[in-house]
């Protein structure tokens, strides 16, 4: 079985690398290494974070792992939350006060549904090097009641173009074949089969 290292502390993120990879691969993820500091996602766009989070990983395993960066740009808020999504509401945010503050914020707006995407850069690093990079992005709206217990994040919040449910209401398949993440997932798996190497 080929092993994964996927550089994220976020469950539901492995979780949905593990059923889009499918059964053959052993995914691992940060959160068996407690001991481990986080990363310091001083960058300024998901790219840049993508790297720091996949080379600060791979400076401590062998081998190869993968980092996703991701998160929500609403239009009518100038693109935020954005790279802060996992931050938004601040020091000790979750993912409901994150939401929180996004619903807070879209209330002091006119309109009841608003442009957004969430988007997703993946990195692969080994050593001190980045071996590749991969984004993906799904355009929807965003609606300012939570709707759903599926997913995480901003997911209850969000509903994909071409579908009337949010991403939370429709079935982990779903997503997992719209999403930010898919896409991205897609091009790293497609430049994977194309190149002559393996994890
Ligand atoms: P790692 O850095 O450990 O990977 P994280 O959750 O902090 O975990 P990010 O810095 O990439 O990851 O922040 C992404 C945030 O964007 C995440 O916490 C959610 O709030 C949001 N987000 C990303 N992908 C999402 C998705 O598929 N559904 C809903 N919200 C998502």
């Amino acid at each position: 079985m080929q092993r994964i290292i996927i550089a994220t502390k976020n469950a539901h993120k492995t979780g949905e690398f593990r059923a889009m990879l499918g059964s053959g691969y052993e995914v691992v993820d940060l959160t068996a290494f407690p001991e481990l500091p986080a990363a310091e996602e001083t960058g300024a766009t998901f790219e840049e974070n993508s790297a720091i989070k996949a080379l600060h990983a791979a400076a401590r395993f062998p081998g190869w792992v993968l980092a996703d960066d991701s998160g929500l740009e609403v239009d009518a808020l100038g693109g935020a939350p954005g790279v802060i999504s996992a931050r938004y509401s601040g020091e000790g945010a979750t993912d409901a006060s994150n939401r929180e503050r996004l619903i807070d914020e879209l209330r002091k707006l006119e309109g009841d549904s608003f442009s957004a995407r969430f988007r997703c850069v993946l990195s692969v690093a080994e050593g001190d090097r980045v071996l590749g990079t991969w984004s993906g992005a799904v355009e929807g709206v965003i609606v300012p009641q939570e709707r759903g217990s599926g997913g995480f994040g901003y997911d209850p919040l969000f509903i994909p173009n071409g579908e009337s449910a949010t991403f939370a209401e429709l079935p982990g398949e779903v997503k997992n074949r719209l999403s930010h993440r898919a896409r991205a997932f897609a091009a790293f798996r497609e430049w994977l089969s194309a190149c002559e190497c393996s994890t």
